[in-house]
């Protein structure tokens, strides 16, 4: 062939024809080999791929190549999160259905993907909002349903009456919906709820199995996001009615500072206490005015600390003390009991409160050494100390107080121990239309009804049209609810809710380990063959929800028999942002730079050269226009260097052994060669360095450049140059696949590079003839020499003289004897 100009184009469509026409990235399980399942978070179809999705799927596609070379089976799929809300909007304003808007949408990031080059089993590729797919879903719907893993319950949710629709917590900006700005109301709806709490301590405690393979950042949102607290519940008795109310606290060694009682403006005791007395009206107001702020204001800490009095008491269960019961703004009906025995002494936020509506305090911790003083004190003393003002329990160390408190209260009934987690039943139901079915069937008679195995799936009807209020087209579809009850016959109606898209990331996963099976949703030995997922990348937004719901449906999978693993990925790395102008990629910044015109401009290989050499894949990534010519530069050079080789050099492979002694020169490029591919080999062991790999084959590239000339017309300098740039192309392929595939052809080697072997570096190749050589005067070391290995005595002695800082040292003295420790040191001896 001839080189000319390096054209990216032509030399990328060939070779990604090449790879497709020989099924290059097709595998199958095969328990004879070891596999490796390398997976990238699956994009939503948005349309467009931007330099986030080309990062995240190339540092994939680097570990994929990568894992191949080193005899991995190597699984790397890709797919498609197809469900969610942008699609309906997008049919509404384009008057077409979401469906045919979402597989437009796959086709063209299809095409994107495949101009990348990336090594996908394109066989295995799975849309969520196909039935073949969310049928599967619907099944595990009815097991779960069936173990009582699912269930009904009317809960209070984010509602926009204009939009007719329930909000994401996400879509709900400063209380005023996202579409529309109408004030969010909070509405009691019928949900249907997956049991994640079920499962809140195995999900903590498998965290520890995933210390060293995750980010300990990411570790540590989920321990947070579970919040496990371990305290007590405890009793107080409402003062003339008989009635009690339970409180959850971690402290309760502070318990005869308690002086008043806090509840949540939902707690079902509220109407009761409040009933008949003067104080109803203004705690009715109060309570209305807190249940319809935003739940995530709500829970801020800076939020102003804000309550009424009800007008009733409750009494200290230790003390006798009469408690005045508070409803406050912070206190949260979801938490705990929803009540709160509050020591303003001891806890910040009941501090500000008793501060701000004159409450008393009284300190019942002391620092030991310490004399706290009410009168001096500006903030609540929360760390540990001895029990003061506490009776009996006076002098004891707080901790020590905590069981012992709890205990004298459980001898009367009135306290016990007690676990609270922070992580809430999950919500799955959406009143959207661009979701999976949830497949239920509600009967007047008898009340919900699963769909019947043999009727799913419950499809999307594809005739639906949507409203242009964005409200779901299901209720009024007669075609779809109108049902007849599987149980008794009679006519009944279809659940119109969706699930949450966060349901069909939560297993794709395995699907994908056998996408097409039509009878089951897995092929059990290749989900066992494939499973977990070895390295799983994306972006560090999915740190809680999706992992955490990925974690646990592996989990009620492996409880319903499908796996055998409980933790789906064993690695994660989660990829740092493209920024440009030292800011995220964002439309409304105007920073956006388009993959597609960088494909255009520089090729593929240039455009995933530069990314992942602008930084290691953690770190975040400043986008910049000389780093992508600098990239371009580079596989210039590369093919410039191949153009003047080319006919020269016959294939002998990437680190390949001399048949004997090479000269000099051949030796030193053979030395650089073999150090390169340490270098390339530890760092992409080491949390995937591919920056530094590649800064390494520059420095080979420079290598060849510098010595070529002088070993071009020997054999033994030919046989190390062939050895060389093949290393170069071999270590460059999983990060420039095209370029390295065109010139590994061009060179005379038969099949794909993508199908070598990693090249393993050999030790010997690595010895210098030159030795080094400490220098001492009178014993203490004065500096180094490099000596060829055959120096004598004499030639050693001479430059160690020589040398610099021993002149120095030696100066006005005379010199008594020299000692020559061959390939050692030299000891001067001088006075
Ligand atoms: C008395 C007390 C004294 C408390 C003290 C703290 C310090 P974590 O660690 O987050 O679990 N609490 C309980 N339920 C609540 C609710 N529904 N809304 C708001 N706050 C609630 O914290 C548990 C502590 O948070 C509990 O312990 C309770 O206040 C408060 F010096 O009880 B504590
Ligand atoms: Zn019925």
């Amino acid at each position: 062939m001839g080189f000319g100009k390096y054209e990216p184009e032509l030399i990328e469509n060939k070779w990604q024809k090449e790879w497709t026409d020989k099924g290059a990235f097709h595998v199958e399980a095969d328990e004879s080999r070891p596999k490796y399942y390398v997976l990238e978070m699956f994009p939503y179809p948005s349309g467009k791929i931007h330099m986030g999705h080309v990062r995240n799927y190339s540092i994939g596609d680097v570990v994929a190549r990568y894992k191949r070379m080193k005899g991995f089976n190597v699984l790397h799929p890709m797919g498609w999160d197809a469900f969610g809300l942008p699609a309906e909007n997008a049919a509404i304003k384009n008057n077409t259905h979401p469906a045919e808007w979402t597989y437009a949408n796959i086709d063209d990031m299809r095409t994107q993907l495949k101009r990348l080059g990336y090594s996908y089993d394109w066989r295995r590729e799975l849309a969520t909002c196909h039935p073949g797919y969310y049928r599967w879903e619907q099944k595990f719907f009815l097991k779960f349903l069936e173990k009582g893993l699912l269930y009904r319950k009317k809960s209070p949710v984010n509602w926009c009456e204009t939009c007719h629709t329930v909000l994401a917590n996400e879509q709900v900006e400063d209380g005023l919906c996202w579409r529309c700005d109408t004030q969010v109301e909070q509405k009691e709806l019928a949900q249907w709820f997956l049991r994640i709490t079920d499962y809140a301590e195995e999900l903590l405690e498998s965290l520890n199995e995933l210390e060293g393979g995750w980010p300990e950042r990411v570790i540590t949102m989920q321990r947070n996001w579970i919040g496990k607290s371990i305290g007590a519940e405890l009793d107080f008795e409402v003062e003339e009615s008989g009635d009690t109310i339970s409180v959850f606290t971690t402290r309760p060694d502070t318990l005869y500072g308690a002086t008043f009682m806090s509840l949540a403006a939902e707690h079902p005791m509220v109407e009761k206490l409040i009933e008949g007395r003067p104080e109803a009206d203004k705690v009715r107001q109060f309570v209305h005015k807190v249940t319809n702020m935003d739940r995530f204001q709500r829970a801020a800490d800076d939020l102003e600390k804000e309550g009424v009095f009800t007008g009733a008491y409750c009494i200290n269960p230790l003390n006798g003390l009469k408690m005045p019961i508070y409803v406050a703004n912070f206190v949260l009906m979801g938490y705990g009991t929803g009540a709160v025995m509050a020591v303003p002494a001891h806890d910040q936020r009941d501090y500000e409160f008793a501060t701000k509506y004159k409450l008393p305090m009284q300190i019942v911790i002391q620092p030991e050494g310490q004399t706290l003083d009410l009168a001096e004190m500006t903030a609540a003393y929360s760390e540990p100390g001895v029990l003061v003002n506490s009776a009996e329990f006076n002098g004891m160390p707080n901790e020590e107080a905590k069981g012992a408190i709890v205990e004298y209260l459980g001898k009367s009934g009135k306290g016990k121990k007690s676990i609270n987690y922070r992580l809430r039943d999950w919500n799955i139901s959406r009143q959207r239309f661009w979701g999976a079915p949830i497949p239920v069937i509600y009967c007047d008679d008898c009340g919900i009804v699963p769909v019947p195995e043999k009727d799913l799936p419950v499809v999307l009807p594809e005739d639906a049209v949507m409203n242009e209020d964005g409200r779901s087209p299901l209720p009024q579809m007669e075609s779809f609810i109108n049902v007849t009850c599987p149980k008794c016959g009679k006519a009944a109606k279809r659940e119109t809710d969706t699930m949450d898209t966060f349901v069909e990331s939560s297993w794709y996963f395995m699907r994908y380990t056998d996408a097409r099976k039509e009878d089951e949703a897995f092929d059990s030995r290749a989900l066992e063959y494939w499973s977990p997922v070895d390295q799983y990348i994306g972006g560090i937004e999915h740190a809680i929800l999706h992992l955490l719901y990925a974690r646990f449906f592996t989990k009620l999978l492996r409880d319903e028999g499908y796996t055998k693993i409980g933790e789906p990925f064993k690695n994660l790395l989660t990829q740092g942002m493209v920024l440009k102008d030292g800011a995220k990629m964002s439309k409304s910044k105007g920073n956006v730079v388009d993959p597609n015109a960088m494909i255009n401009r520089y090729g593929a290989d240039a455009t995933r050269l530069f990314i992942l050499f602008a930084s290691p894949p953690e770190k975040d990534l400043e986008w910049s226009d000389q780093g992508i010519e600098g990239a371009y530069r580079f596989l210039n050079r590369i093919w410039r260097l191949a153009e003047d080789l080319d006919g020269k050099l016959s294939p002998v492979g990437a680190c390949a052994k001399p048949a004997a002694e090479l000269p000099s020169d051949a030796k030193k490029l053979r030395l650089k060669e073999h150090e390169t591919v340490q270098r390339a080999s530890r760092d992409m062991e080491n949390k995937f360095q591919f920056n530094t790999v590649i800064a390494a084959t520059m420095e080979l590239v420079n290598e060849i450049y510098a010595l070529k000339d002088a070993l071009v017309d020997s054999e033994d300098g030919r046989f190390a140059l062939s050895s060389a740039f093949s290393t170069v192309l071999t270590v460059l392929s999983p990060i420039a696949p095209h370029i390295c595939e065109e010139i590994w052809a061009a060179l005379g080697y038969k099949g794909c590079i993508a199908e070598v072997a990693w090249p393993e570096f050999d030790e010997s190749a690595m010895v210098t003839d030159e030795i080094l050589i400490i220098i001492q005067v009178n014993g203490k070391m004065r500096g180094k020499l490099s000596v060829p290995a055959a120096a004598t005595k004499e030639e050693i002695e001479e430059t160690a003289l020589a040398h610099e800082n021993v002149t120095k040292h030696i100066e006005g003295q005379t010199i008594r004897k020299v000692i020559v420790v061959p390939g050692k040191l030299i000891n001067i001896v001088a006075n």
